[in-house]
């Protein structure tokens, strides 16, 4: 007997090269560069990067790509391009008259990163054509994927590389898409996705302190551990997600405000119990949940500096649980993923990204990943709940220009 299938999905890879055929066959003419960004997970530092705290996320073997040429007439022409090579075209619109919100829609995206740079002092049209692999609406930073290649896009065909000298720092271009999502789209996040996107490098997670902007690149190589990270994509996505993630931020932004502190980052876990204390009880679980996961990240920090990667696996399920119970951003669908991951023998087990749906990463032992992600196929089936997606995920190079031959 021939063996079982794999119950896990792969990444495309030849994503750059996908983008750069799609712009020939488009415009007639080869693509003047192309550049990408990955998606993200987090490892762990949830809903911690607004309150000036600690994130340290991967990124994904996943890409978005942006296959790029400049236009005469200072419009932003973007086409996307499906898995099934079907192309699919926005309304070219005249960079200078962009405005807050001006584009709706998936094309708002790399209209308010064109918007900011506009402001920036990089202004020209251009021809986008954007291929990807990044499973959408699954809490794994298409977007920002999407926006990051754009902004290195836009800046390349302006003469600007990223790491060239004179070049804005990638903190800097960080900052810059995160004002296109705050700003022109509209959403109020953090600097965790962004940051991922650009920042982190192959084999390694980044510790970033969003206070004071200071990065680590952690050595994290799970497989050498005997161990993999397996990514649930629970297919769930919630209505209630953006006002659930802006309530929580207001959230926390008043606690720190009764507590007379720039952000709850400056309360430290032998401080809880007294902030708890002159908070109202609504805001107490939330606060709870921000300082102690801030505490995590620095444990989980210090494990895999020492090169313990076995040992997070209850750190990343105390994370979950806090979110679960505390913060309130967990559903169903994440619950059995993480619940059916730590009964097949996962180390450890969380949702991660923004919550209310999304997908579950899951510490694995490398001779486990196939039965974990069986058990919890099963799970979702035996409850009625649409299959999820499944995947193992190393840490993986950011965003920079490809080569597309
Ligand atoms: C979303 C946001 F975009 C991030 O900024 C971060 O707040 C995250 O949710 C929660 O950690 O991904």
């Amino acid at each position: 007997s021939g063996q079982a299938a794999s119950v896990l999905g792969t990444a495309t890879h030849n994503v750059p090269a996908r983008a750069a055929a799609a712009f020939a066959r488009i415009h007639g003419r080869p693509p003047t560069g192309v550049w990408s960004a990955p998606g993200r997970v987090n490892l762990i530092g949830e809903h911690t990067d607004y309150n000036d705290g600690f994130v340290l996320p991967f990124a994904l073997p996943y890409r978005i790509a942006v296959a790029a040429s400049p236009r005469a007439d200072g419009r932003l022409a973007v086409t996307t391009v499906g898995d099934d090579g079907r192309p699919q075209q926005a309304e070219p619109v005249a960079i200078a008259d962009l405005a807050p919100r001006s584009v709706e829609g998936w094309a708002a995206y790399p209209s308010g990163v064109a918007w900011v740079l506009h402001n920036e002092g990089f202004s020209g049209g251009a021809d986008l054509v954007i291929a990807g692999d990044v499973p959408a609406g699954a809490g794994l930073s298409s977007s920002h994927a999407l926006q990051c290649a754009t902004a290195l896009a836009l800046l390349g065909l302006a003469g600007v590389e990223l790491d060239e000298p004179d070049a804005p720092s990638r903190a800097t271009v960080a900052r810059w898409v995160q004002r296109s999502e705050n700003d022109y789209v509209g959403v109020p996040t953090g600097l965790l996705d962004q940051t991922a996107s650009l920042s982190c490098v192959a084999d390694h997670v980044l510790f970033l302190d969003v206070r004071s902007g200071e990065m680590e690149q952690v050595p994290f190589d799970a497989s050498s551990a005997g161990l993999a990270v397996l990514v649930i994509d629970t297919k769930a996505k919630h209505s209630h997600s953006d006002s659930g993630y802006r309530e929580r931020r207001a959230g926390c932004e008043r606690a720190a405000d009764l507590l007379g502190l720039r952000a709850l980052r400056d309360i430290d876990e032998s401080g809880l119990d007294d902030a708890l204390a002159r908070l109202p009880e609504e805001l107490r679980p939330l606060v709870r949940h921000v300082v102690t996961e801030n505490t995590r990240v620095e444990r989980t920090v210090e494990h895999l500096r020492a090169g313990r990667i076995a040992d997070i696996g209850d750190l990343l399920t105390a994370s979950h649980t806090s979110m679960r119970d505390d913060y309130r951003i967990s559903c169903l669908e994440l619950d059995v993923a993480v619940d059916t991951a730590l009964t097949a023998g996962a180390l450890g087990a969380r949702m991660t990204g923004g919550g209310f749906g999304g997908s579950a990463i899951a510490l694995v032992a490398a001779t486990e990943v196939e039965s974990v992600g069986k058990q919890v196929l099963a799970a979702f089936a035996e409850r009625g709940l649409t299959t999820p997606g499944l995947f193992t995920a190393a840490p993986s190079p950011g965003a920079g220009r490809d080569n597309f031959s």
